[in-house]
């Protein structure tokens, strides 16, 4: 059985030529952030790729195709389509059997990176252990997915919404190097700091490059999150963002919010309560990973 799996022409030609190419996820467009920001920050973050001399691949599944690479067209369909499904590893195979549409999350974006070749990805934050995750068992298949799947994932920390000690907790026993750039703080997505320190630490792009093709070199399976800490001058301190991730999150278990939707309405809310500072900031940190990425896709080829 062939995949159905489609390159953008701009993919297909980089693969052609060797060049390196950076993956990006469409949950983040469909699920993370309002329209029309989502579309504008999307085409805002491949042309970052670009400036940075790295292709960028775009990853969504439309009507049961695999695409790797969105054209504009593509782009802005997704930015405006209804009832996208938000597709992990469990989502995948019935999305393509079914021929619906579908974003990806880290996970499915990594599985579909892989697939593909692609072995760098930027992306928001992951997701992790959730706060309450002794009651709910809530944990993202995001760790999972970096303990089996090869890439390396430049993201700026897990998002603060979740408990970041048990997320930390569950990477180290899934054997997944977390690895903080620049400081010894584990970067907290709007924040630069969490107050716990990170697993490792590394410096520059060629040396998270080197350690990616290394742990290949080991036949260690998985790849590596690298925790890239937003630009100090559009981090949100910490003590300003906690009461409205605070407040989000009991708003959540009032109205009973779970499994899939958990994630997307937590920075709906966040968004609402922080008059849109948080996106400006989501947005400001994506672009940070996506130049780094891009840096580290360049030390691999
Ligand atoms: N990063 C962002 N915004 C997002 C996400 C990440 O800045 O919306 C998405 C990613 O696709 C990630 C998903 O995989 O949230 C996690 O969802 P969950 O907690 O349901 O596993
Ligand atoms: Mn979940």
């Amino acid at each position: 059985m062939t995949l159905p799996l489609t390159y953008s022409p701009e993919v297909a030609a980089a693969r052609d030529e060797g060049r390196p190419l950076v993956a990006l996820e469409s949950t983040i467009i469909t699920h993370g952030m309002p329209f029309p920001q989502n579309v504008e920050t999307a085409r805002k973050v491949e042309a970052t790729v670009r400036e940075a001399g790295a292709v960028p691949a775009t990853i969504a599944i439309l009507d049961g195709v695999i695409h790797v690479g969105l054209t504009d067209e593509e782009l802005d369909r997704l930015g405006q389509a209804k009832g996208v499904m938000k597709l992990s590893r469990a989502d995948l195979a019935v999305c393509l059997a079914a021929g619906k549409t579908g974003a990806t999350t880290v996970a499915a974006t990594m599985i579909c990176a892989h697939l593909a070749g692609i072995s760098v990805f930027a992306t928001g934050g992951i997701g992790g252990v959730h706060r309450g995750a002794e009651d709910s068992f809530d944990i993202s298949a995001d760790l999972l997915e970096l303990a089996q799947t090869p890439v390396t994932v430049v993201a700026a920390g897990a998002k603060a919404i979740l408990d970041l000690p048990k997320t930390l907790e569950v990477l180290e026993t899934q054997g997944v190097p977390v690895i903080a750039v620049g400081q010894d703080d584990l970067p907290a997505f709007w924040s630069r700091a969490s107050g716990l320190a990170a697993p490792l630490r590394m410096d520059d792009a060629a040396q998270i490059a080197s350690a990616h093709k290394l742990r290949g070199a080991l036949g260690l399976k998985g790849g590596q999150l690298v925790a890239n800490p937003i630009p100090a001058e559009h981090e949100i301190p910490r003590a300003e963002m906690l009461p409205y991730i605070d407040r989000a999150l009991a708003e959540a278990e009032a109205q009973r919010i779970s499994a899939k939707a958990v994630t997307p309405f937590l920075l709906q809310r966040i968004f609402e309560l922080s008059e849109g500072k948080s996106l400006v900031a989501n947005i400001e940190l994506v672009l940070n990973n996506a130049r780094l990425a891009s840096a580290i896709a360049k030390e691999l080829v």
